[in-house]
């Protein structure tokens, strides 16, 4: 018997096999969940529904998170085909690609309104219809990044998004608290995706982190073993948090010089 044997739940966010989504949804269906797939647009179904029919899922919609009407109509979907919910995992992040270099202060009204709306406002929007489904309680998670806590350079607006979403995922927490759902983010170290690949600088932070944390990088898997834990029963009074899984990144105040050094020589023998 697995973790989430009878356990139902929506993810969000699998673009392709590489998306942290993935490594969440393997982990889950590892534990005996039956899980349910959105995705954002078209071009991404050919791509989803195998990976959905890999783990015997049934449900596969699209749904644009920025429209209301749409994730409307995915909920009504979700209700017709699951009744009840124990589960959902939020895993949406988009700016437009020109705010993800350059100067901060160069942000635009239309890249913070977008950056704002699809990875934070989403949250919101989907909680709000996640209730009714999770009569008896819940689990919703969502993903982080230290961006949010400090500044990461072209980052950038991102990382004011991310901080807005940590403090959703708290007021979320307080609100949705006396229906017993929880709401926690994990805010994971850099991970090669879809979505991180696209930005500049990305393969050297990758490498900066992997020399600094104590642990080195974290792949998609240990993003799925923490999401056992919150989206579990385990962690059943813990909500409105962000759990670190960054190989300790985080608590590093310098790096280690002698540490990357020593590395350096070792990666040249
Ligand atoms: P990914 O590209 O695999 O996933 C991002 C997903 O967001 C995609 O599936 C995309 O379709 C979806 N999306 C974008 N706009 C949408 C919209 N309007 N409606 C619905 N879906 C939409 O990349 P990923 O790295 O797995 O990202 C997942 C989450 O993890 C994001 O919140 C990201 O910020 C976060 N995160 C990523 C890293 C990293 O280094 N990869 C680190 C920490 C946190
Ligand atoms: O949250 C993210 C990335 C999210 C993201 C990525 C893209 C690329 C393509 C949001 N919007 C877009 N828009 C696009 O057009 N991460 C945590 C990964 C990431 O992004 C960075 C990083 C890291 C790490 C950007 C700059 C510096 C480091």
């Amino acid at each position: 018997m697995g973790l989430f044997t009878g356990k139902k739940g929506i993810i969000f966010g699998v673009a392709n096999k590489n998306s942290i989504a993935w490594g969440i949804s393997q982990a889950l269906h590892e534990e005996g969940a039956e899980l349910g797939f959105s995705y954002a647009g078209e071009v991404l179904k050919k791509r989803v529904e195998p990976l959905a029919e890999s783990v015997g899922s049934k449900f596969v919609a699209e749904c644009d998170v920025t429209n209301d009407e749409a994730v409307d109509h995915l909920f009504t979907q979700a209700s017709d085909h699951f009744g009840t919910l124990d589960f959902l995992v939020h895993a949406i992040a988009f700016a437009p690609s020109e705010e993800l270099s350059g100067r901060f202060s160069n942000t635009t009204r239309n890249g913070f309104r977008i950056a704002l709306d699809v990875s934070c406002y989403s949250l919101i929007a989907l909680a709000k219809r996640a209730m009714p489904l999770m009569p008896k309680g819940g689990s919703i998670l969502t993903l982080s990044y230290y961006g949010a806590e400090k500044v990461t350079p072209n980052y950038n607006v991102m990382g004011v998004a991310k901080a807005a979403l940590e403090a959703t995922v708290r007021y979320l927490a307080w609100d949705l608290g006396p229906e017993r759902i929880r709401v926690n983010a994990i805010s994971a170290g850099p991970i090669k995706t879809l979505a991180s690949s696209g930005v500049s600088g990305f393969r050297k932070s990758l490498n900066y982190v992997g020399a600094v944390a104590p642990l080195g990088n974290v792949g998609q898997e240990d993003i799925g073993d923490a999401a056992r834990f919150l989206l579990g029963d385990w962690s059943k009074q813990i909500t409105g948090e962000v759990l670190y899984v960054d190989g300790g990144y985080h608590i590093m105040g310098a790096p280690d010089t002698d540490r990357m050094e020593k590395a350096a020589a070792q990666s040249q023998e």
